[in-house]
């Protein structure tokens, strides 16, 4: 069922739990994301970056992915992942996506305000909800001093004035995780997610999630993320098993043969995730 990304986080943020969005850019990562949250009863957000659309391109994704979300009971948010412009953000409002992040995190404050701001009357008024980014995310060294993450890290105060700016309705934040693999163990922020959490009131998004170790995922959880992403395990999943499977058979070319496993095995990833992030059974 097709329902907006604020309906979905809502109720994860009242009842304390995440949900997992996958990020796709094919059939098999779309079943294998949609079926996994049907059979373990989660809520699930199903997300394409703008590297996705224009892979797949956007009216391919948009009739996939609603007749996915139509298929199944359980309710999937049809979201644009790091929405780079208001063009984007409106080519997703006119095809149906029923969430979308505008992420100006590498403007200026005010900027990203007034950026985030347009971004929400446009979708709002098309029933959509907004995803908006403050901080930015890491690179992938353990021992970043306290002045860089004041300078990358999202400030407390800025994340009142932004939220209270620009009306979006789940906020993505930087606390120490970084989009791909890491080098060594992420070391997360959870005061400062603490403290963010407790003045907003309102769901959190944590970024970069590949990677992060399941306690602090856990402990991020218990102190407010309502939403994470997942992208990088996904992708090794798949190419892991048609590794596997060329190298065991180099004569094999039935495709179905090669990306079929791999649909099982992130399909395998993503229950794995969904029980980790406690949204398995909230549907
Ligand atoms: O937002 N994301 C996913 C980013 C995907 C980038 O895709 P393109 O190559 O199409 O731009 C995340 O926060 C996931 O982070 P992770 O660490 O799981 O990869
Ligand atoms: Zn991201
Ligand atoms: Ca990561």
């Amino acid at each position: 069922m097709l329902v907006t990304g604020k309906e979905i986080l809502d109720h994860a943020h009242k009842n304390g739990y995440a949900v997992g969005a996958f990020n796709v850019v094919n059939m098999e990562m779309l079943q294998a994301v949609v079926a996994a949250a049907e059979e373990e009863k989660a809520p699930v957000f199903v997300q394409t970056t703008e590297g996705a659309l224009s892979y797949a391109g956007v009216e391919y994704l948009s009739v996939m992915v609603k007749k996915a979300a139509e298929s199944v009971s359980v309710p999937v948010a049809f979201h644009l992942d790091h929405g780079g412009s208001f063009d984007t953000v409106m080519k997703c409002l006119r095809n149906g996506w029923s969430s979308v992040m505008i992420d100006g995190s590498h403007f200026a404050l005010d900027e990203n305000i007034a950026l985030t701001a347009k971004v929400v009357e446009a979708a709002h008024a098309c029933g959509v909800s907004v995803e908006a980014e403050l901080g930015r995310l890491g690179g992938v060294e353990d021992n970043i001093s306290v002045d860089e993450k004041d300078a990358m890290y999202t400030d407390p105060e800025e994340a009142k004035r932004f939220v209270a700016e620009s009306g979006v309705d789940y906020l993505a934040i930087a606390i120490g995780t970084a989009h791909g693999k890491y080098k060594g163990i992420p070391k997360l922020d959870f005061d400062r997610l603490d403290t963010i959490k407790k003045d907003l009131n309102m769901p959190i998004v944590l970024h970069g999630a590949s990677g992060v170790d399941a306690e602090s995922i856990k402990k991020a959880i218990s102190l407010g993320i309502n939403k994470i992403n997942i992208d990088t395990e996904l992708r090794c999943a798949y190419t892991d098993k048609v590794r596997e499977i060329l190298s065991a058979d180099p004569d094999v070319f039935d495709l179905r043969k090669i990306i079929g496993p791999a649909r099982e095995n992130v399909k395998a990833k993503v229950i794995e995730k969904i029980r980790l992030f406690g949204a398995n059974g909230k549907a």
